[in-house]
């Protein structure tokens, strides 16, 4: 009897310290795999490993996920429940992020501006570097919330990552520059812009700025860009000392279909397809430059 009460009483505590607060979401998966919890519409997973901004995100994409964003005062302090007291004294990757001398941050994971809510910590933003990524830590005291703060994409930190709900309206089927490539969705923009505002477009639209994995893609978007003698955006890019990635998607452009012209890649961190109608090769361009002006192409694939 005296047994069988420790048993249970052992188990009630073991039930109290891994039970999660209330209103805030449950860990569903072991601890060498991180938290996962949902707040509204959103699912969110720490991956509890040490990476570079890059890294990080790369990390994310591996899970169908991407680097979280923070909208509102009621996600920032929900985000704070949910983490701060399993993971003390961390610092994570947001998909916060600005590029060249461009003073403003975006949320790479939407494609929008910071704001109206911020939650920046006292020191930033600094604006120190070309490229600065955005993070927040959970050196806090009892009952605070989670600040922001813009640092260097190096350092290493845990991932946040996080999944919203898809947004492409697959019923538009009239789009103009709108084009199928297997379950793909494709559009042409209309417009010209620097590199990451091109990113930011697509995604603000629930799209990836273009990545050609295959020869059959390849193929068929040289087919679609026909009328168009001018050079064209990709995700492709390569900053810090990564090689070049489609950012769309985390996958090494090495390992998948490459289309480089001769003496291709120089030292530029972004990827356009030329003006060549007929063999589109791949030039460097300067995707820092707010004065280097492409069209794109916007892509969207279903989940499956
Ligand atoms: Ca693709």
């Amino acid at each position: 009897m005296m047994f069988l009460l420790r048993f249970f009483a052992s188990a009630l505590l073991v039930q109290t310290v891994l039970g999660a607060p209330e209103g805030v979401g449950k860990d569903i998966t072991n601890s060498t795999k991180g938290l996962r919890f949902t707040i509204g519409t959103s699912e969110y997973t720490v991956i509890p490993q040490s990476f570079s901004w890059f890294s990080a995100k790369y990390a994310c994409k591996e899970l169908g996920m991407e680097l979280v964003s923070i909208e509102s005062a009621e996600e920032n302090t929900a985000i704070t429940q949910n983490i701060a007291e399993i993971y003390k004294n961390e610092y994570f990757w947001t998909s916060g992020v600005r590029i060249g001398t461009f003073n403003e941050y975006y949320w790479e994971s939407t494609g929008t501006f910071f704001g109206p809510y911020t939650n920046w910590d006292s020191t930033s933003p600094t604006f120190d570097d070309m490229l600065m990524h955005v993070e927040f830590n959970t050196f806090l005291n009892p009952g605070a919330e989670i600040k922001w703060n813009d640092f260097y994409a190096t350092y290493g930190r845990m991932a946040l990552c996080e999944l919203r709900a898809q947004t492409y309206d697959t019923s538009v089927k009239t789009k103009p520059g709108l084009f199928r490539i297997g379950d793909g969705f494709y559009e042409i923009s209309p417009i010209k812009l620097p590199w990451f505002h091109a990113k930011n477009d697509c995604r603000s639209k629930g799209m990836d700025l273009l990545s050609i994995e295959t020869e059959e893609e390849n193929i068929a978007l040289i087919a679609a860009l026909q009328e168009y003698t001018e050079n064209f955006w990709t995700s492709g890019s390569k900053f810090d000392t990564i090689d070049y990635v489609w950012q769309a998607t985390g996958q090494l452009i090495a390992n998948t279909f490459t289309n480089w012209a001769e003496g291709e890649p120089g030292p530029f961190c972004g990827l356009k397809m030329n003006n060549n109608t007929q063999t589109r090769q791949w030039i460097g361009a300067d995707c820092y430059a707010e004065s280097e002006l492409a069209r794109y192409v916007c892509e969207f694939h279903p989940r499956k």
